[in-house]
């Protein structure tokens, strides 16, 4: 079996300021090139085009607002990085956005959804990043990401600098979220308020990968088939396996269940956008702990892709003749 080819847009996000003070998670997009993404995808049939990093203005003046820190510069760079994903998508390209941190979610998805409308969001992550800038403990902007794309979510967000130009573009019905296991108590109860699909690891080790992925698309596809968003924060996956992140939680997902999530929903046929976030290589005690995590996020994107475990051929392949 093979899938037809795709076309794929790439787009390196190198920033950090959604979760600092730790930096390298800028060092992401280049780490996960590097390891040879670009020409695995070609291998894989896809057509792939580089959009190369976007950069980002520094921003002197940017004092905390109300606790929540880097607002100017996360809203600007966030408004750069959806005009990108918007451009990729309108190329006819599934867009691949390489973090970075998680606070560029908010640009990837409204980027996305501004092209094609109403999405499905699959967010696989240890942390729920559903924060609002009032509930937040740390500030950081990573772990309020969703807060401000929910419909359901805006009459509880305050006016800030640099984040007018965010309409909030997607329903709470769906958005399914897998692998949580690290909740403030304010994110689980917009969770219940909201009525959110969750899979935490409890329902992981209760139904096991494969019942929670079809769960996942059925509950999706129950009303329309959206086009699907998936934001994979690489500390979804056990800490042993991707050590090189920020916030580690320990009780993650296996490289098994990981990958299975990646290669269920390429085979949906829906998969229109994907980020991957949070690879930090100074996170990572050894270079044994950076590589494992960078060639996880790899693994995890060829699963997006068509990469299937049991092998693939290309659809030309012709076996020699003595
Ligand atoms: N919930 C906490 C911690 C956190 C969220 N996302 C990450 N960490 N990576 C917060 O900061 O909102
Ligand atoms: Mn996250
Ligand atoms: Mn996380």
């Amino acid at each position: 079996l093979h899938q037809q080819a795709r076309k794929v847009g790439l787009i390196g996000a190198p920033f950090a300021k959604g979760q600092q003070p730790r930096s390298g998670v800028e060092r992401g997009p280049d780490l996960i090139r590097a390891a040879g993404l670009l020409h695995r995808l070609q291998e894989l049939g896809e057509e792939i085009h580089d959009y190369g990093n976007l950069t980002f203005e520094d921003i002197a003046e940017d004092e905390p607002v109300g606790g929540v820190k880097h607002v100017r510069a996360v809203g600007r760079a966030n408004q750069t990085l959806s005009e990108a994903v918007r451009a990729v998508k309108m190329d006819g390209r599934v867009s691949v956005m390489l973090g970075g941190d998680h606070s560029l979610a908010i640009g990837s998805i409204h980027g996305h959804a501004a092209a094609v409308g109403q999405l499905a969001v699959v967010w696989v992550d240890a942390h729920a990043d559903i924060n609002t800038p009032l509930t937040t403990p740390t500030g950081n902007i990573h772990g309020q990401a969703m807060s401000y794309l929910l419909h359901e979510l805006c009459s509880k967000i305050p006016t800030l600098p640099n984040f007018s130009w965010i309409k909030p573009c997607v329903s709470a019905k769906d958005l399914v979220y897998i692998g949580l296991r690290d909740l403030d108590a304010a994110e689980h109860y917009i969770l219940k308020l909201l009525g959110v699909k969750v899979f935490s690891m409890t329902e992981v080790d209760r139904l096991g990968i494969a019942r929670v992925m079809e769960e996942t698309s059925e509950y999706l596809c129950a009303r329309a088939k959206k086009p699907i968003h998936l934001s994979y924060d690489i500390d979804a996956i056990d800490p042993s396996v991707t050590p090189a992140t920020g916030t580690p939680a320990a009780g993650g997902l296996t490289y098994r269940e990981g990958v299975y999530i990646t290669e269920h929903l390429c085979q949906t046929g829906l998969l229109s956008g994907v980020d991957l976030v949070e690879v930090n290589p100074f996170r990572g005690q050894t270079e044994h702990a950076i590589q494992s995590t960078v060639s996880t996020a790899v693994d995890l994107l060829l699963g997006c892709f068509g990469r299937r475990r049991e092998g693939n051929h290309p659809a030309d392949f012709i076996l020699p003749e003595p």
